[in-house]
């Protein structure tokens, strides 16, 4: 459980890093997308960009888009649903992305549960259904749309994203940026891959080849368990800060 809440803080960070490490450009307003495998975790993530833009003056979420992982990509889909749900922002649309990965890996790793939010059996009533067109495809239209704004934060494998890549070779330069939430493939310290990484290698790859740094930050996962040294205490106080925000419903 550690591993998944360093992760938590790692999503965290990236998300406070946005504003401060791209330029604003046209409106004032940064456009966020969160390509997420939601996953606990990634619940978390977005419930702190949601606050973030609320509170904060942080970029507009401006959609979320799908992807296998944690559990089934059917499953994520709902559990985006039911986030938006729960705070109140069923504005944001989804966008459903890639079943599975580009070549061959495993199948979801029900970390958080079959469901991936726990497997508590839960019905939340009228969830607002995902959008028809995919994600793929999706965000290379809205780095058209927000050419120069737009910001996609990888919480999960990076398939969708390796896929726009491959259709717009373009598509890297309109972003404002991307941050990749997905970290090594081979770490003297750590003995296996990291889950996101691991899921879709080669997307990781398609991802690495066009990467460039003023348009691609990579934050590895490994480095952040050596240099994020957040004590016990702190880590209580975090948790207990988001299950009082879950709890609120009043994002
Ligand atoms: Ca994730």
């Amino acid at each position: 459980m550690n591993c998944k809440f360093n992760l938590i803080l790692l999503i965290i960070g990236i998300l406070s890093r946005v504003c401060l490490a791209t330029e604003r450009t046209k409106d004032g307003k940064l456009k966020l997308v969160i390509d997420n495998d939601a996953g606990g975790d990634d619940a978390m993530a977005i419930f702190v960009a949601l606050l973030y833009e609320k509170y904060y003056d942080g970029p507009q979420l401006v959609a979320l888009t799908t992807g296998n992982g944690n559990t089934l990509e059917h499953n994520v889909c709902r559990n985006n649903q039911r986030i938006l749900k729960v705070a109140n922002r069923q504005n944001v649309p989804i966008y459903r992305g890639c079943k599975s990965s580009i070549v061959n890996t495993d199948v979801a790793n029900f970390y958080y549960g079959m469901d991936g939010l726990g497997d508590t059996g839960e019905t939340i009533p009228e969830l607002t259904p995902a959008e028809e067109q995919n994600a793929v495809l999706r965000l290379i239209e809205l780095s058209k749309i927000h050419e120069g704004e737009l910001v996609i934060v990888t919480v999960g494998t990076l398939t969708n994203v390796a896929l726009a890549m491959k259709l717009d070779p373009a598509f890297i330069s309109r972003l404002a940026h991307l941050y990749v939430a997905a970290g090594h493939i081979y770490s003297d310290q750590e003995s296996l891959p990291e889950f996101n990484a691991k899921m879709d290698p080669e997307a990781y790859h398609i991802m690495a080849q066009n990467a460039r740094p003023d348009k691609i930050t990579v934050v590895p996962f490994s480095q952040t368990k050596i240099y994020l040294n957040i004590s016990k205490v702190r880590r209580t106080y975090y948790g207990l800060a988001f299950f009082c925000l879950l709890s609120a419903r009043d994002v």
